[in-house]
């Protein structure tokens, strides 16, 4: 194991949490092959010893200048690896990287030079919002949730928060613990700026994005959370589907009882920080 998580119990915790997650996510079946990919901002755990860590690998552009990264570290999944060898060998399949002075690109500083996922500008896209806002969020994760992804190929599910109100009245879990719902954003090239930036429009009113015939994105306190966040919509989405299969539109909650959950529970309209 590389020395920087053995001197530091503590990072090793959150990279040990990525690996556990990255194995729900094979299991689940929304990592096939190299799917998915996740970034933890790990700045909190920067020292001296570790701002002097060279770079192993050339600068790379993020294509983009996000100002709010200046001075972070961040744990990235490896482009082209898959989540099922991350559970097992998170330095391999992972990198840390710093965000150079100019705040826009990056370097590899630790432990291989494992090239950053694909999605690399909606993740920081992502991560320099979180911290623009003061937030606490410090993970987001990108995965293929089969159900959501399936239901993004109806155009009904497109529209405004159609979606969102669907998958809140599958159950009421849906409603208490994704209260901001999810938000759309149409077709984009994987990897692009484009998509980045429209992924950063809907997360600003949404606990979760979905890339239509695509996938999700989520932010968390940490990964298990954006996880957990990504888990609860999908299993709503699965109970419509169940429900569909029946041969009829399931009924779904009223909206006097959904409206009855957001009451009682005091549900924030906005992500607490
Ligand atoms: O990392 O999921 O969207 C592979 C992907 C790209
Ligand atoms: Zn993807």
């Amino acid at each position: 194991m590389n020395s920087l998580l053995i001197s530091r119990p503590a990072l090793k915790t959150v990279i040990d949490q990525v690996a556990e997650v990255t194995g729900y996510l094979w299991q689940k079946g929304w990592a096939e092959r190299n799917g998915g990919n996740i970034t933890v901002n790990i700045t909190e755990f920067a020292d001296a010893e570790m701002a002097a860590l060279p770079a192993i690998a050339p600068v790379q552009q993020i294509g983009k200048v996000l100002p709010y990264l200046k001075g972070t570290y961040f744990y990235v999944k490896g482009t082209g690896k898959r989540m099922r060898d991350l559970a097992r060998y998170p330095m391999q399949n992972g990198s840390i990287i710093r965000i150079c002075p100019d705040l826009a690109s990056y370097e590899i500083i630790a432990d291989e030079p494992v090239m950053p996922t694909s999605e690399l500008p909606s993740h920081l896209s992502l991560q320099n919002y979180l911290l623009e806002t003061g937030s606490t969020y410090k993970a987001t994760l990108h995965t293929h949730p089969i159900e959501l992804v399936a239901m993004s190929h109806n155009r009904r599910f497109l529209k405004g928060d159609e979606l969102t109100q669907v998958l809140w009245s599958m159950i009421p879990e849906t409603l208490a613990f994704a209260p901001l719902g999810i938000g759309i954003v149409p077709y984009k090239i994987p990897g692009s700026i484009e998509l980045a930036d429209a992924t950063l429009e809907q997360i600003k009113t949404h606990d979760v994005v979905l890339w239509e015939k695509h996938g999700t994105v989520a932010v968390g306190t940490d990964i298990m959370d954006a996880f957990d966040q990504t888990d609860v919509l999908c299993k709503a989405a699965q109970i419509y589907l169940s429900a569909r299969s029946l041969g009829s539109e399931p009924e779904g909650m009223t909206a006097e009882a959904m409206h009855e959950i957001q009451e009682v529970f005091n549900l924030p309209k906005k992500r607490p920080c």
